[in-house]
């Protein structure tokens, strides 16, 4: 006789959302649907980069430049009208920023007023790698809003600490489609089955581990970084360091993908401040605060090599932070060099 084998039960992301509702800080159900509404968003974008090297006019930079002088690929643009568009037509949502728009965009329409959120993204991060078919990565924040709710968004609705978020989370495009969120109740992870068009939790309850060896970071720019950074590399290549044998090396260049990986595997990505970038390369808001939440919520850590990144105080919404984040042991390692060495 044959054994039937048991399937395990298959859980959605949407079936997820709701079971744990009532985990939510204010659970209310607005939540769960702005939660819903990214997941939908994220399911197109991947179609989009999916598709990418067959849709030639994608490709390539569109001929503009955003606030920070690079050129906007053509998919940063679609991946950040896809995501307004849900966020405005949402209802939950009164305002939003992104790495895509100068200014943050308050939605005028009267049930957006109502709003109670704000989201904060980058709807396409690591866009260098967009059109050499390497993995990029949608990354969001979700705060409550601070003004009156039934008027428009403030900039102070945005430039919150990221402490204050109720909510953040990343989408990778790799060689499968991962949405990784916390609601500050751990970190898990769904993976999209294209088959049935489904993210399905594939990693629960993540947890980073606490040390590892691998380190991320663009060593061209290490003669252009302080001291204590060439020590902290040099410590990773070296055996006597805490594993005993060299470290492995590993830059891709997307921020969600080197953060992601070290999620799962243990290491270390490192962004410091730069003669040339003096406050670092990556923005608080959109990129550094979301995934501090998530690496916090996991058993890791991120700061600026010398603060905890969720305490810093934003003043502006493209402000850039230098940037440390991973395995607890090892961003304590490059914070302990990084006073040993002096600026
Ligand atoms: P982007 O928002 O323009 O894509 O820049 C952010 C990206 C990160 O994903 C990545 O880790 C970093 O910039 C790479 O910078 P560099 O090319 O200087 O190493
Ligand atoms: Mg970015």
């Amino acid at each position: 006789m044959h054994k039937i084998k048991r399937m395990s039960k298959v859980t959605t992301l949407n079936e997820f959302i709701l079971d744990n509702q009532a985990d939510f800080p204010f659970a209310t159900g607005e939540l769960s649907r702005i939660l819903n509404d990214i997941t939908v968003a994220s399911k197109i974008v991947s179609r989009d980069v999916r598709k990418a090297g067959l849709v030639d006019h994608i490709l390539g930079a569109q001929g503009e430049t955003n606030i920070q002088g690079e050129d906007q690929q053509k998919l940063d643009v679609v991946a950040d009208q896809q995501f307004i568009k849900a966020f405005e037509n949402g209802g939950e949502v009164c305002g939003i920023a992104s790495e895509e728009n100068d200014d943050f965009v308050a939605f005028t329409s009267e049930s957006a007023k109502q709003g109670k959120y704000v989201v904060l993204f980058d709807p396409l991060d690591g866009s260098s790698n967009i059109d050499v078919n390497v993995s990029i990565g949608t990354i969001f924040s979700i705060y409550r809003r601070v003004s009156e709710v039934g008027t428009l968004a403030t900039l102070e609705d945005m430039l919150q600490p990221g402490t204050a978020q109720v909510a953040a989370g990343y989408v990778l495009y790799g060689s499968s489609t991962m949405l990784v969120y916390t609601t500050g109740k751990g970190v898990n992870g769904f993976t999209l089955d294209p088959s049935i068009g489904e993210f399905c939790l594939s990693h629960p309850n993540m947890r980073m581990p606490e040390s590892g060896r691998i380190y991320a970071m663009n060593e061209g720019n290490i003669d252009i970084c302080e001291p204590g950074i060439k020590a902290y590399t040099q410590y990773c290549q070296s055996f006597d360091n805490d594993k005993g044998a060299p470290y492995s090396g590993r830059y891709i260049g997307s921020l969600v993908a080197d953060f992601h990986r070290n999620m799962i595997k243990g290491g270390i990505y490192i962004y410091p401040d730069t003669t040339t970038s003096p406050e670092g390369r990556l923005r608080l808001l959109y990129e550094c605060n979301p995934l501090a939440f998530i690496a916090e919520q996991a058993g890791g850590l991120a700061t600026t090599g010398r603060k905890r990144i969720l305490d810093i105080k934003p003043e502006r919404l493209h402000q850039r932070v230098p940037y440390f984040i991973g395995s607890k042991n090892m961003v304590e390692k490059v914070m302990s060099l990084l006073i040993e060495h002096g600026k």
